[in-house]
C-alpha cells in the first residue's frame, strides 16, 4: 500500500443526550477522522480521545498536533505491506494512543479494502453478531436511571452498565437491583475511589454485580490487586491498560478477572489483538469498550469484537442511542435480541455520509505527496 494522501478532519457532534460520568459532562464531541488513501481505495479511522484531558491525558487538540506534526509527516509518501506496519511512523512516540489508532485503524480499513476483504475476516473474527451492552451516565435522579434502564432493557441491550460515583453508588445499585433482579448489571466509576473505600465495595458485593469498572487509580494495578482480595465482584480493568504488557502484568498480580479493551486507549487493532490474545491465553474475558464514538470508530469496534475472547457484551451500542443522524450508512443497528450483525461488504463495511461530514466539518489539513 502506497500511501498517497491523508486527510484529518475535525467534526463537531451534539449528543442527543448529555453524558455525564465521575470525571465529567459530555454534549458536545470534537470527532477527528482520519481518511487515508492509496492509489485505488479509501480508508477511515477515527481519534477516540475527548474534549478534555479527564478520562486520559489525550484531547482532541492534542491528537490533532501529534498526528500533524509527527505520525502524518512520518507515513505520507510510505509504501507498507500492511497496516501492521504502522508501527514504524510512530517509532519513538511515548502514549498518545488515541492520535496513533486514529491512523493506525485507516490503515486497517484501507488494507481490508484492498484486499477485498470485510475487516473483522481480516482481523481474524469469528463471530457473526456480537452482543451489545449499554452504557448509562449519572442521571439527575435514581427514577430517571429506572426508567432508561427499563427503555434499554426491552430495546433488547444484554446487559446494563451504570456509571458511578462518590454519593452515586451503593444505594443507586440497591436500587437498581431491586427492580431489575435479573439483568447483567455492572457499575464503572473511572477511578472516583480508593482503598480507603474497600466497606463501600463490600457493600456493593452484595447485589449480584457483574464487575466493577476501573474503581480505583487511573494508572494503578497494585491497590486494584489488594481491592479484589477482599471483594467477590470481579474487577475490569479500563483506564490503566494501554498494551498486552500492561495485561499481562494486571493478570500476573491479580488485579482483574475481566478487561475492557478499547481501540484508542491501545493504540489500534494490532495491539487490541495481542490484548485479546494475552487475555484468552490466561482464561481472561474481555468486552469492547466505548469512547462516544461516530459511526466510524463504531464500525470498527464492531469489527473487533468479532474476535474470540470478546465473551462478554460491550459498550458497542446503535447509533440511534448518540445521535439525530450518524456520519456512516447505514447507521450502526441493534436487533431486539440486543446484538449487531457483521457486515459483508469491504473493509469497516460501512460508507461514510460525505455530505454529511462536510456540514460539520469545522478544519481539516490534507497531506499528499
Ligand atoms: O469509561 O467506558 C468508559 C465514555 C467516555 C469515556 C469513558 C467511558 C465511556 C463510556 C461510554 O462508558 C461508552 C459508550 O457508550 O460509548
Ligand atoms: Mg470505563
Amino acid at each position: 500500500m502506497f500511501i498517497k494522501r491523508i486527510e484529518m478532519r475535525e467534526l463537531r457532534m451534539q449528543l442527543l443526550h448529555p453524558f455525564e460520568t465521575s470525571f465529567g459532562v459530555t454534549q458536545e464531541r470534537r470527532i477527528v477522522l482520519i481518511t487515508v488513501s492509496d492509489r485505488t481505495h479509501t480508508g477511515y479511522g477515527e481519534v477516540t480521545a475527548g474534549e478534555g484531558p479527564y478520562y486520559s491525558h489525550e484531547t482532541s487538540e492534542t491528537a490533532w498536533h501529534v498526528l500533524r506534526d509527527f505520525i502524518i509527516p512520518a507515513a505520507i509518501g510510505q509504501e507498507i505491506e500492511s497496516a501492521r506496519d504502522f508501527a514504524r511512523f510512530a517509532r519513538g512516540i511515548r502514549g498518545h494512543n488515541m492520535a496513533k489508532a486514529g491512523l493506525e485503524t485507516a490503515l486497517w480499513d484501507l488494507e481490508a479494502k484492498s484486499k477485498g476483504l470485510p475487516l473483522w475476516k481480516l482481523l481474524g473474527g469469528t463471530r457473526e453478531a456480537i452482543d451489545c451492552g449499554v452504557s448509562i451516565g449519572i442521571q439527575p435522579t435514581i427514577d430517571k436511571l429506572l426508567a432508561k434502564i427499563d427503555t434499554e432493557v426491552k430495546a433488547g441491550y444484554r446487559r446494563i452498565k451504570i456509571k458511578i460515583k462518590p454519593g452515586w453508588d451503593v444505594e443507586v445499585i440497591r436500587q437498581v437491583r431491586e427492580a431489575f433482579p435479573k439483568i447483567l448489571l455492572m457499575g464503572d466509576a473511572n477511578s472516583a475511589y480508593t482503598l480507603a473505600d474497600i466497606d463501600l465495595f463490600k457493600k456493593m458485593d452484595r447485589y449480584n454485580v457483574m464487575m466493577f469498572e476501573q474503581p480505583l487509580h487511573y494508572e494503578d494495578m497494585i491497590d486494584h490487586a489488594e481491592l479484589q482480595k477482599h471483594i467477590e465482584t470481579p474487577i475490569c480493568l479500563d483506564e490503566s491498560i494501554h498494551s498486552a504488557e500492561d495485561a499481562r502484568k494486571a493478570i500476573k498480580i491479580g488485579a482483574c478477572r475481566i478487561i475492557n479493551i478499547k481501540l484508542g486507549r491501545v493504540g489500534g487493532h494490532k495491539e487490541v489483538r495481542a490484548v485479546h490474545d494475552v487475555c484468552r491465553d490466561h482464561g481472561i474475558p474481555v468486552w469492547c469498550g466505548g469512547m462516544l464514538e461516530s459511526g466510524v470508530g463504531r464500525a470498527h469496534n464492531v469489527a473487533l469484537s468479532s474476535l474470540e475472547n470478546f465473551k462478554l457484551p460491550g459498550d458497542v451500542s446503535a447509533s440511534k442511542r448518540y445521535w439525530v443522524e450518524d456520519i456512516v450508512a447505514p447507521p450502526v443497528e441493534v436487533s431486539a435480541e440486543g446484538q449487531i450483525s457483521q457486515r459483508h461488504e469491504l473493509g469497516i463495511a460501512y460508507s461514510l455520509k460525505e455530505d454529511l461530514v462536510e456540514k460539520l466539518k469545522v478544519r481539516s489539513q490534507v497531506f499528499s505527496t
